[in-house]
């Protein structure tokens, strides 16, 4: 088990060179007085050492005879009655490997000692640990004056070469995933037997939780959004303390994880178990947009190329559903749809629910490769407030609005693109009543194979009458 840490640490330091890397632990942060927020480490920290205590760092110094170091809490036989085990300083080098290790308060003065020679400093700036990393780098730098030694000139973001490292699942790495997509599925499957009329998004949220806390889960990916009626026109709706109404679609974006590893599930279904005909015609256009992104992704597909599929097939039924004008070419064009889907269509998946790794390369779309792991997660939002709507006829371009919010902040960006559309023609449109409130979204997680690729979470469906028929069984969850 510690060896799949070892051979990570192997290839990190390879790219490092004659560098020096610092990688920091997660800190614990306050709740209040002597409670702490839920500590979960850091995730790079976790990748090389498998350590999962708090106030920690390492560090890799490829070119040192013993290069690999951990900066850890000294047992205190006090503290640990109090707060729980430390594996202390002779526990990192026996338990977790480590070359040397210190108390994490040495992290300075070791530093300041093996800074000599390194050429650059890998580091990424904004951390607990600043003060000791910049402190040490500065003592060391005006040392070299009087001894000619060669200190880091340079500091260098380590998470470039993680984020690679991360982006290509290993095998240990695919099966904690598959598990926590399994148990992800499991939980999805009871929250759509427990759901009713009457009860509560935190009721069905318990129900689901217990199911992947119970299956093995130590925590879930993210916070869980159960989301019912108009809540799922708000993407990141987390209150969950809303009463479910006959009636209303149920939103449930939620995962458990599993090994350090999480899932990332997303199903819409109707609380009474029958999707109302306006439902089920939004519903079916999300889904055909989301198989159409499943049935396209093999190798050599580019990242950026899911999103345009998954537009064209929504713009497409929102134009047929008259949610949107046509044609679909000008709705596209003009983005016209963003009015009601606005998100991308995915997101890589691993030990962050949004993980590491880059999209684009060199302004290109990273064509897919075998051992990646991503989402597809189209949708269709119809906020209550938007039966009418005002469509421009101008072009959009993604990348240039991003652009312009980079450079002009995102506020002074808002008012630019204001400006330009109160000088386009413009589309006054009215939305159909019967979709108003209605949001609908539907994800699963995928792994890139060598012929294809392979749905992860498809143990919860997303047919609409297996959805129906899954609600009718009884939950194995009591209701209390
Ligand atoms: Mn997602």
């Amino acid at each position: 088990m510690m060896e799949r840490f070892a051979q990570r640490r192997a290839q990190f330091m390879e790219r490092i060179g004659d560098g020096i890397a610092v990688v920091p632990a997660a800190t614990e942060t306050v709740r209040n007085d002597d409670v702490h927020h839920e500590f979960r480490q850091a995730s790079n920290f976790f990748f090389l050492t498998g350590f999962d205590e708090p106030d920690a760092a390492a560090v890799f110094d490829p070119s040192h005879d013993r290069p690999y170091v951990l900066f850890v809490r000294p047992r205190d036989p006090e503290m640990e009655s109090w707060n729980g085990k430390r594996a202390g300083v002779d526990g990192a080098r026996e338990r977790f490997g480590a070359d040397e290790a210190y108390p994490i308060a040495d992290l300075g003065k070791v530093l300041r000692d093996r800074f000599r020679g390194r050429e650059a400093l890998w580091y990424d700036l904004g951390s607990r640990v600043d003060a000791d990393v910049l402190g040490a780098l500065g003592q060391a730098r005006s040392m070299r004056i009087r001894t000619g030694n060669t200190v880091p000139s340079s500091i260098v973001d380590p998470g470039v070469v993680l984020s690679e490292l991360r982006l290509i699942k290993s095998d240990g790495e695919i099966e904690a995933l598959r598990e926590a997509c399994r148990i992800s599925a499991e939980g999805h499957a009871e929250a759509i037997r427990f759901a009713r009329p009457g009860r509560s998004e935190h009721d069905v949220e318990a129900a689901m939780e217990y199911v992947f806390r119970a299956s093995g889960a130590v925590r879930e990916g993210y916070p869980s959004i159960v989301a019912s009626g108009h809540n799922a026109c708000i993407l990141h709706y987390v209150e969950n303390d809303s009463v479910l109404a006959d009636g209303d679609l149920l939103l449930i974006d939620a995962a458990a994880e599993v090994g350090y590893l999480s899932s990332d599930i997303t199903r819409t279904f109707p609380v009474n178990g029958r999707f109302s005909e306006a439902q089920r015609a939004v519903y079916d256009v999300v889904l055909a947009a989301q198989e159409a992104v499943i049935d396209a992704c093999a190798p050599g597909l580019r990242y950026t190329d899911m999103h345009d599929i998954a537009v064209r097939v929504l713009t497409e039924g929102m134009v047929d559903l008259g949610l949107i004008p046509g044609p679909v070419d000008d709705a596209i064009r003009y983005g016209w749809y963003r009015e009601f889907y606005f998100h991308g269509t995915g997101h890589w998946l691993g030990m962050d629910v949004h993980d590491a790794g880059a999209y684009k390369i060199d302004g290109e779309g990273r064509p897919l490769v075998p051992g990646m792991t991503f989402t597809v997660e189209p949708g269709i939002y119809v906020a209550p407030e938007k039966s009418e709507i005002d469509l421009f006829e101008l072009p959009f371009d993604a990348d240039a609005e991003r652009d312009l919010a980079y450079r002009e902040g995102a506020s002074e960006a808002k008012r630019i693109i204001t400006e330009r559309e109160s000088d386009a023609a413009k589309v006054t449109h009215r939305v159909p009543e019967r979709f108003l409130g209605i949001g609908v979204r539907i994800e699963d997680d995928l792994l890139v194979t060598s012929s294809g690729c392979e749905n992860l979470t498809r143990g919860v469906p997303v047919d609409p009458d297996e959805i129906e028929a899954l609600w009718n069984e009884t939950p194995t969850v009591p209701m209390i």
